[in-house]
């Protein structure tokens, strides 16, 4: 009865790439899965598909996410992203009985998330509670060739038992977002007759999502098997059901299509997805999973971080790089990435900050193409950012601090806390203003690592432009004839409310001159567009000079002899007293302390005067990197997912190798070990980047060199890694750096990509 694809299955098992490639779980326990669904989540940029079990238990979040899929929420009137139903469900009917997930809890049930192919792997064994034993085998992945498909393939195998088997493939007719919010409606459940089922929903806004599903098994055809396809009304399912007669100790394999579609990719999504999943149904497995893993392979070629001598970084690292990899999109620039990425519900599928300061680095360096379309998106944003700040009364362009599809403000204005019975208003959305210039940090760092002049030319030098504009406008110049930057927030959200907060007022400073000088470069080398650029902002040469003059005379603290640089004005006048003089030992403080209580000391949520030294390295000797560190370190209690990483990039790079291997270690197994006990709400994507960065940043010292315009150098690693290799591109070249330690040394090798292929082209040595 096994035919080759049987086989193929099996062999994809024995297969899978060795432990640091993969991320394995053994056994079941029911209370853990909606944590550990995030972790297993499929993805393609398009698509996200959490690692929930093929039939689906009481206390699983099953979800699939479309990137870009946004609905209103009536109370907070903000965009949510949607939850999409479960598009892997199966159930498993054995003489009649359908099996629930409960009582019926999988035994033997092991799951492997197989980094290096894409792909999510997973066996058990399933009792009817009368004693016979069905053992299943499933493959799931979501297509790079194609962002709309997902394939599943599945075996099935009674143990001890021959009978009637049947299996139902559904596409559940409704699905709902956390506290029972549903933004969909089924408008359509029907057969597609003798292939499948379509499902189509609207949202609030009236978007339409398809969803074709089609299945076909792979017996021989001498077996009888029955084949119906069924859907309804209301928020019935669609489901598609093979029975036949089933032979103990023979194997029966089906291979499933889905395909999903929203009316903003297609004008008739029910019509592609129908057409993609016929299509793709007939491509034998070892070609879908064949394609795949040539696509990943093509992935991992820039992307990957080889660390020899120590298996826990390089497996934790390559975990996050794929949680990456699955986020992005580089076809599609009219959306970034969430918070959470499209593996849960945290922050509604919000964009902050976390993907131009945290992850974009790593997309710049290793994937340019997705970094354009995430840098793009802030450019097909960029009117809902000057729709903020002239609603705000400022000039230019202010990012939302939480963005959606249109690049308006979507900060929820309160979030209630159910324990309490309470509504904390939020004020992230108009106080955290340094969003701004975050954005604009990452249009240069994207022109100066790829020399993508045509993006420049066409959005790049307007966000900086409008951006300069804003901050000028948010400004008020003092009797000391600086200027300053009041009532607001910086990184640090424990206080709120401040004056001159040094983060922000550095960045804006730097924002202003950068675009002044793009502005100047663009002139001298595409004066036509520069002309039109400034004609398009109505910005005339007054205003320019006006920036340059205000750039100049922002303030930013200078007192030698104060004991680092201050956060924010007044802030040396708070309590002094470090996290461990306040007696905190498990947590954050935050947890143990109001909020206007915490706002008088000096604890920090995460890093804020310290990220300056992350992102200008250049700053370490002119600003006083170490005892800047020895100040706030002690006083940073890590209330925020974003903190460990720049600590550990920040030790790394003062060599106190000791804390930066403990700060790493907790960057590295947040979500694993599920540090802030909330990886159910979907992975940190601001940590996934900000663990390549303390590796590559911190200890390989990679370092993008705007002064010389160079890539620069300079390692440290801790004693036992033996080698740190990865690559980074710069102007169109691919540097694969090398750095070998005991004693330390590094080779620089670089290529250019050329149709595709690549060539050598030279390589250096210290
Ligand atoms: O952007 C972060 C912020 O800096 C800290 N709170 C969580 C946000 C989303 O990750």
């Amino acid at each position: 009865m096994e035919t080759e694809m049987t086989s193929g299955l099996k062999e994809l098992f024995s297969s899978a790439p060795e432990t640091t490639w993969r991320i394995d779980q053994e056994g079941f326990d029911p209370y853990q899965e909606h944590d550990i669904e995030s972790l297993f989540t499929i993805g393609n940029g398009y698509l996200g598909v959490r690692g929930s079990s093929e039939p689906l238990g009481r206390f699983s979040r099953p979800a699939m996410f479309v990137a870009g899929l946004f609905s209103p929420e009536p109370r907070l009137q903000m965009p949510q992203l949607v939850v999409c139903p479960f598009p892997f469900s199966v159930k498993l009917c054995i003489d009649g009985h359908c099996l629930d997930p409960e009582p019926h809890v999988p035994e033997e049930h092991r799951r492997i998330l197989d980094l290096k192919r894409g792909m999510m792997l997973r066996e058990w064994v399933l009792d009817d509670g009368d004693g016979k034993r069905t053992a299943l085998r499933a493959v799931r992945g979501a297509s790079l060739e194609n962002r709309h498909v997902l394939f599943q393939y599945l075996e099935i195998e009674p143990l001890n038992y021959s009978g009637d088997v049947e299996v139902q493939f559904m596409i559940p007719g409704s699905a709902s977002n956390m506290g029972g919010i549903s933004h969909l409606t089924l408008e359509e459940a029907s057969p597609l007759p003798d292939i499948g089922t379509i499902s189509r929903f609207k949202t609030k806004n009236d978007e339409e999502l398809a969803i074709a599903s089609i299945s076909q098994p792979w017996f021989s055809d001498e077996l009888e098997v029955s084949h119906t396809s069924e859907g309804g009304d209301e928020s019935s399912d669609a489901t598609e059901s093979w029975r036949w007669h089933s032979k103990q100790g023979e194997t029966y394999g089906f291979t499933r299509i889905v395909s999903v579609s929203t009316e903003r990719m297609n004008d008739s999504p029910r019509d592609q997805v129908i057409l993609d999943s016929q299509e793709w149904l007939s491509k034998p497995m070892a070609d879908v999973i064949g394609g795949q893993i040539d696509s990943w392979e093509l992935l991992w070629r820039d992307s990957d971080v080889k660390i020899k001598g120590d298996d826990f970084y390089q497996q934790a690292l390559r975990f996050y790089l794929y949680h990456m990899l699955i986020s992005a999109n580089p076809d599609d620039p009219e959306v970034s990435i969430g918070a959470r990425t499209l593996s849960g519900e945290g922050y509604n599928g919000h964009v902050f900050w976390d993907t131009e300061t945290f992850m974009f680095p790593f997309f710049v360096a290793t994937q340019p193409e997705m970094a354009r379309a995430l840098i793009k998106y802030r450019h097909l944003t960029l009117d809902g950012a000057r729709r903020k700040a002239k609603d705000l009364g400022f000039e230019g362009a202010y990012y939302p601090w939480e963005s959606a599809l249109t690049g308006d403000e979507v900060t929820p204005k309160e979030v209630y806390v159910e324990d309490e019975d309470r509504a904390i208003p939020i004020h992230t959305g108009f106080l955290q203003t340094h969003i701004t210039a975050d954005v604009a940090l990452a249009v240069r760092r994207y022109w100066h690592a790829t020399g993508d002049d045509t993006f420049m030319r066409e959005g790049g030098l307007e966000i900086l432009l409008e951006t300069a504009r804003f901050w000028k406008s948010r400004s008020v110049e003092g009797p000391d004839e600086c200027f300053h930057i009041e009532d607001l927030q910086g990184p640090d959200e424990y206080h709120i409310y401040v004056n001159d907060n040094a983060y922000t007022n550095y960045m804006a400073s730097w924002n202003v001159l950068r675009a002044l000088e793009t502005l100047e470069w663009m002139r001298e080398n595409y004066p036509t567009d520069a002309e039109t650029i400034l004609a398009g902002c109505e910005m005339d040469q007054s205003e320019i000079e006006g920036l340059q003059d205000y750039a100049t005379r922002i303030y930013f603290p200078d007192d030698p002899d104060a004991p680092a640089i201050e956060q924010f004005r007044g802030f040396f006048e708070l309590d002094s007293r470090t996290v461990a003089e306040h007696g905190r030992k498990d947590g954050p403080l935050s947890q143990a302390m109001e909020p206007d209580l915490l706002q008088k000391t000096q604890i920090l949520k995460q890093p804020d005067i310290l990220l300056l030294f992350q992102l200008f390295p250049e700053l370490a000797c002119k600003k006083g990197f170490r005892k800047n560190f020895e100040y706030y370190e002690p006083r940073c209690d890590h209330g925020s997912s974003l903190s460990y990483p720049t600590h550990a990039l920040l030790a790394a790079r003062l060599g106190k190798f000791d804390m930066a291997l403990d700060y790493l270690g907790l960057t590295a197994r947040l979500d694993l070990d599920d540090v802030m006990g909330n990886a159910a709400l979907g992975i940190h994507a601001a940590t996934a980047g900000g663990l390549w960065q303390a590796i590559v940043f911190g200890f390989g010292g990679l370092r993008y060199d705007e002064e010389s315009d160079s890539v620069l150098v300079d390692p440290r690693l801790p004693d036992h890694w033996e080698s740190l290799e990865f690559c980074a591109f710069d102007h169109g070249e691919i540097f694969e750096i090398t750095i070998t330690n005991n004693p330390v040394s590094w080779e620089i090798r670089t290529r250019v990509s050329e149709n595709g292929k690549t060539k050598q082209i030279r390589s250096s040595s210290p």
